[in-house]
């Protein structure tokens, strides 16, 4: 929100009687363009009226999940994305907005990593690389997954420079504190090799669940970088909303959850590589300090 609008918004109060006009509305069925029209002919600032109406919209819609036995959603890391920015100052390195979606939110980047970057960091993990393992939600403890056909290490958090540099360029293009980041994860999959359909957030309703998240909270927020680009396949898929994001070199996709369910439809995949290989370095991000 920038400025002008905070300081309208102080100044035009939005009174619990306007609040509960703008939800009368929505459940009236009024498009927002309408309710909006309402708004600015009595005076509202347009865009202090939109900012209200989204305010006013998603804490109705927040107490209604709640009452309806969902957990109540948390802040969730968010790129600087006002006034339809190209691109995001990313501290060391200028980061360009390639595609953006509100719900759910998800961001493709582009130039986050340098090619130099990307191959520096799959020739550090490559000697450490083992079948991957999940987080096994049943103990938390971790195991081998069928669902993950991948090679995969961690990093310890800053525990080089280059990761160190990618951590901190991370946590400002996100607006997230380094120290809510799991370790860099690398995950390298040869032909044939897939990540099938999963949430990133641990499932509440899993034995082990309340172990994990001791240790920081829930998972908010993934990013997906790609250091490589397989000849074919490899996309990351979003299957309840039918997109999928190319493997490029040096891109990433960000995508954040702000409860642990569904109905955040942030279920992804990585799909099977057909021909080539495909890295990737994952970035998860938890409510708070992880340790
Ligand atoms: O490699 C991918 O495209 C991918 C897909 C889904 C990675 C992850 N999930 C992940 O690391 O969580
Ligand atoms: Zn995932």
């Amino acid at each position: 929100m920038n400025k002008a609008v905070k300081q309208q918004l102080a100044r035009q109060q939005i009174t619990p009687q306007l609040r509960q006009w703008i939800v009368e509305q929505a459940q009236a069925g009024h498009p927002p363009e309408t309710v909006l029209k309402s708004m600015v002919d009595s005076g509202w600032q347009e865009d202090v009226a939109i900012e209200a109406m989204e305010g006013t919209l998603k804490e109705h819609l927040d107490t209604v999940a709640v009452q309806q036995g969902l957990a109540a959603a948390v802040p969730v890391p968010d790129p600087s994305l006002e006034e339809s920015a190209l691109y995001l100052d990313a501290g060391d390195r200028k980061v360009h907005v390639l595609t953006v979606l509100a719900n759910p939110r998800i961001v493709v980047f582009g130039n986050v990593l340098s090619d130099e970057e990307c191959d520096a960091l799959i020739a550090l993990a490559k000697p450490r690389l083992a079948r991957s393992l999940t987080v096994e939600t049943k103990t938390g403890g971790e195991e081998l997954n069928a669902d993950r056909t991948s090679d995969g290490m961690f990093f310890q958090r800053g525990e080089h420079e280059l990761v160190q540099r990618i951590e901190a360029r991370l946590a400002r293009l996100v607006n997230w504190p380094e120290e809510n980041g799991e370790g860099l994860q690398i995950l390298h999959y040869t032909a044939g090799a897939q990540y099938k359909p999963h949430y990133d957030y641990f499932d509440p309703n899993e034995l082990g669940t309340p172990t994990i998240l001791k240790r920081g909270g829930q998972r908010v927020a993934t990013i997906v970088m790609y250091l490589s680009e397989p000849e074919k396949g490899g996309g990351t898929v979003f299957p309840d909303i039918h997109m999928e994001v190319a493997p490029k070199k040096g891109n990433a996709v960000f995508f954040s959850y702000e409860r642990p369910h569904p109905s955040t439809r942030t279920l992804h995949g990585g799909s099977p590589v057909v021909a080539g290989e495909k890295w990737v370095a994952t970035k998860w991000l938890r409510e708070r300090v992880f340790t």
